[in-house]
């Protein structure tokens, strides 16, 4: 089949006023009525209106009150096409579907045992047409009814998106709820949810002073573990209230855990769905990492009732649209209840190692993609992760209150709408009468832009000329790149690393800055400092203000100085990763040694006078990790890379010493509490890495210490940590932790997930044994997603030097797994076979191995077209 193209978008010939659904709800077969009243966008009332529909067994249909006859409709690939329509005429359709035989988890189905579980709807991207005819698209928005009806025993909770309205008894131990949603909404934000489940709430207040009902339900067993989430949501209520003026718009907010979910959660209107890990918390199985992460989740599901529900996208191709613009708000949200620097290391950090391969191989795609075979498979970090950075740059651009503004325009005209990118960029424009659209160019070009920087100091006029020029590499789609307007943060700093003010023509009037943004928007541009009276040392791009590589030969001692003084603790550690990157080559002998000693002299330092907090030091003492120094070889050998990145860590750990290692851990360890506040946090990773690096010193000593601290810990942080040191370094005392670990929690799906995966990630080629015998684990399963990404995702995706041994035989084990697992659930599959990519740049023995096995896959014929798309398109 073709691929579909943002530019053949057409309105559609027909829409829908209002849904009327009845749902009989059972696990084996349900039935799905509907009723459907058509508008009729078509000038021509002979076009027949088109209604998608997937695997649906057809009970009946009718057309204004006639049963319609099989010479009037026509149902085939996915298409039901009637005849004889009008503008107001109503549809009416009833269909079967089989919830318990979908293992897609696309549609209506079964999360959990036969017995106990509960069924539940994920309709995003194209889900609904799993569940009823229905013009699938985003633009096509409806006022929703649903009616459900189940046995009360079995089915005792019955949710569905919308206000409530109304429910009672039926015969026959039956029950029926009804749900209204007054706002118009595209069919992708459907849901419901029926089973036994237990909640918990709270009433909420909006800034208006209208009472909203917050509900979490999950299955009774962990329901004590979905408080940190409900106070999460409150805390994300009241920001986007202060920050946007947004307030909730429905009476009640219901949101379900389930361990059954392809993502990480979904923003369905007045019914958030879950994936549990990103739910449940509890100091006991969750890490203070996992809190941090069902904090930004649930903040980022709620952000969507504005950024996608109320405003949604008008076609796919617009993704970003709600995805960029919300993971950017979830970022903002983050950043002000936790660590601004922090948080911004992390989602940097996610960005390069995530992103940055993606936008540099054979998947490489435009934020707004421009075209595509299977819509799930572009739910990618270039249109979240890079989605956000985009924002970033126009909200940098405008400024807070420019941004605010810009905000208030796009939701003022756009309410209610599905709309496009051009629509966003308009609204932040004209409410600040700037023309933003050459930020289109950032939408459009996929790759990630090179920043090449050059200074130059002129004692005689003291001034220094810094030059800045942008680099893309052609794709051979899109071989005449346009210049993008990359805004660069930077400040100066003097050989003592003081700050200098800025002087000069771009860097504005008044009272000189220490920190102003130039914009590059040429190929390449000049930019002159006055009254400088020493060479200085640049910090650019600060708070990494655009999504690009900067190439600038700094020196070794340059950024030891900005690892050292700079003010900023992003900024502070981007110089330390930088600096790591030349202490690597050094390593490989393609650098001046110098660059290793600045590092481990100036992280020793550091370490010993300790004048940043615990966690940005642990942060810092961090190098960057395997797939970042990956990226940036021409060929990449995984075993070499882990092999250097080790010996780097290990003269780190002695140049500070395992004496003051020791020391350092044992006053950490001194703290034996377990609260959540950021200080003790931050001890806790900061003693994770102490330990990690004494275990590259001292590995007996380490190991001893590891199994006191695995035996002693009072949460998951410790234990967790505990265990990845004696599982990676295969120390003896692994076996009994592990064997302790699995039966702790042997009922927790969540934290058994951790067991398979600190096991899948054991480095180099041990891996793969591993791997193999895990998966003949009683509890292991490709059905579950989260099971299979714990140990597939993390062998594959996180293990390079396990994952592509030599001989090939991880490549081949791998490629076998997602054929079965594509007959089972086509998404995961797709999405984990994504770790192939890169494959092309690695040395030539690995190649062909990954060739060979890529090669076998594509021959085959039952591929499903999610995990067809991404083979083809890795191979390319
Ligand atoms: N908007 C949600 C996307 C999503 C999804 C997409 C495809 C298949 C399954 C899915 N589950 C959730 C998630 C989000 O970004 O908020
Ligand atoms: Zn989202």
């Amino acid at each position: 089949t073709p691929p579909i193209r943002l530019r053949d978008y057409h309105q559609p010939a027909w829409s829908v006023d209002t849904v009327e659904l009845e749902v009989e709800l059972d696990i084996d077969c349900t039935e799905v009525s509907s009723r459907l009243v058509l508008r009729g966008a078509a000038t021509t009332p002979s076009t027949p209106l088109r209604l998608d529909g997937e695997g649906l067994e057809l009970l009946a249909i009718s057309l204004d009150g006639k049963a319609l006859g099989s010479d009037a409709y026509r149902y085939d690939k996915g298409v039901l096409e009637v005849d004889g329509v009008h503008d107001g005429s109503v549809l009416q359709t009833r269909v079967r579907i089989r919830p318990a035989a979908n293992t897609a988890l696309e549609g209506l189905y079964l999360s959990g045992s036969r017995d106990s579980g509960f069924l539940l709807t994920q309709c995003e991207a194209e889900g609904f047409r799993h569940i009823t005819f229905f013009p699938d698209r985003p633009d096509v928005l409806a006022r929703y009814t649903v009616t459900l009806r189940a046995d009360r025993a079995r089915f005792p909770v019955l949710l569905a998106g919308g206000n409530p309205d109304g429910q009672g008894g039926l015969a026959d131990g039956r029950h029926w709820a009804r749900f209204v949603d007054p706002h118009p909404r595209p069919s992708y934000l459907f849901a419901l949810v029926a089973g036994r489940l237990e909640h918990i709430q709270r009433e909420y207040i909006t800034a208006d002073g209208r009472p909203v009902k917050l509900v979490i339900w999950s299955e009774a067993n962990v329901i004590d573990c979905c408080h940190y989430a409900l106070d999460a949501l409150e805390r994300a209520m009241r920001w986007d209230e202060r920050t946007y003026g947004r307030q909730y718009d429905l009476d009640v907010f219901h949101v379900v855990a389930t361990h059954d979910f392809n993502m990480g959660a979904m923003e369905n209107k007045g019914l958030n769905i879950f994936n549990a890990k990103y739910l449940l918390a509890d100091p006991d199985s969750s890490t203070d990492e996992e809190y941090r992460a069902v904090e930004a989740v649930v903040a980022h599901e709620y952000f969507h009732n504005w950024t996608g529900n109320r405003v949604t996208c008008r076609d796919w191709f617009q993704l970003s649209l709600k995805e960029g613009l919300t993971v950017f708000r979830e970022q903002q949200f983050s950043a002000e209840m936790n660590s601004p620097p922090l948080k911004r290391i992390e989602d940097v950090s996610l960005l390069r190692r995530t992103q940055f391969p993606e936008d540099a191989g054979p998947l490489a795609h435009p934020v707004r993609p421009a075209e595509y075979r299977e819509i799930n498979n572009f739910y990618t970090a270039t249109v979240y992760e890079k989605g956000s950075e985009l924002v970033r740059m126009l909200a940098g651009r405008l400024g807070q209150h420019g941004f605010r503004h810009g905000m208030d325009l796009y939701f003022e005209r756009h309410d209610g709408q599905a709309a496009t990118i051009e629509h966003f960029l308009a609204a932040l424009g004209d409410a600040n009468d700037i023309d933003l659209t050459p930020y289109l160019a950032w939408y459009a070009q996929p790759g990630t832009p090179r920043l090449h920087a050059k200074g130059q100091y002129d004692p005689a006029r003291r001034e220094y000329t810094l030059t800045l020029s942008q680099q893309m590499r052609p794709a051979s789609s899109q071989p005449d790149k346009m210049p993008l307007p990359i805004p660069v943060k930077l400040s100066l700093f003097d050989q003592h690393g003081r700050m200098l003010p800025l002087h000069g023509e771009d860097f504005g009037g008044g009272i000189p800055q220490t920190e102003s943004v130039i914009v590059l928007d040429k190929a390449a541009q000049h930019f002159i400092f006055r009254h400088v009276d020493a060479p200085p040392v640049p910090s650019l791009l600060r708070g990494f203000s655009a999504p690009v590589v900067l190439e600038c030969d700094y020196t070794p001692a340059e950024l030891a100085l900005l690892l050292t003084h700079d003010a900023d603790g992003f900024n502070r550690w981007e110089a330390g990763q930088q600096l790591a990157m030349l202490a690597f080559d050094s390593l490989q002998g393609t650098h001046d040694a110098k660059a290793c000693d600045a590092w481990c002299d100036a992280l020793a330092a550091l370490f010993q006078h300790s004048t940043v907090d615990d966690a940005l030091l642990a942060d810092l003492l961090t190098p960057p990790g395997e797939i970042e120094f990956a990226d940036r070889q021409l060929e990449v050998d995984p075993a070499k890379i882990h092999v250097r990145r080790q010996a780097l860590q290990h003269r780190l750990a002695t140049h500070i010493g395992a004496q003051a290692l020791l020391e350092r851990y044992r006053t950490l360890a001194a703290d034996t509490s377990h609260r959540l506040d950021a200080g003790s946090q931050a001890g806790r990773r900061l003693k994770r890495r102490v330990l990690e690096l004494l275990a590259l010193l001292d590995a007996d000593q380490a190991h001893d210490l590891a199994a006191r601290q695995f035996e002693n810990a009072k949460g998951m942080t410790d234990r967790l940590a505990a265990l990845g040191v004696l599982v990676r370094d295969r120390a003896w005392q692994a076996a009994d932790a592990l064997v302790s670990f699995r039966e702790r929690y042997a009922d927790n799906p969540l934290a058994l997930d951790k067991w398979f995966t600190v096991q899948a990630q054991v480095p180099g080629e041990a891996a793969l044994a591993i791997v193999q015998q895990l998966e003949g684990d009683p509890a292991f399963t490709l059905k579950n997603p989260n099971r299979a990404r714990a140990l597939f995702g993390a062998f594959a995706s996180a293990n390079p030097s396990g994952f592509h041994r030599i001989d090939g035989a991880g490549y081949r084990l791998f490629a076998e797994r997602l054929i079965q697992l594509d007959a089972l659930n086509p998404q995961i599959a797709a999405r984990l076979a994504t770790a192939f990519n890169g494959w092309q740049r690695l040395e030539p023995v690995r190649r062909e191995a990954a060739r060979l096995a890529l090669g076998a896959l594509a021959q085959r014929q039952e591929l499903s077209r999610n995990l067809g798309e991404i083979i083809g398109n890795v191979l390319q």
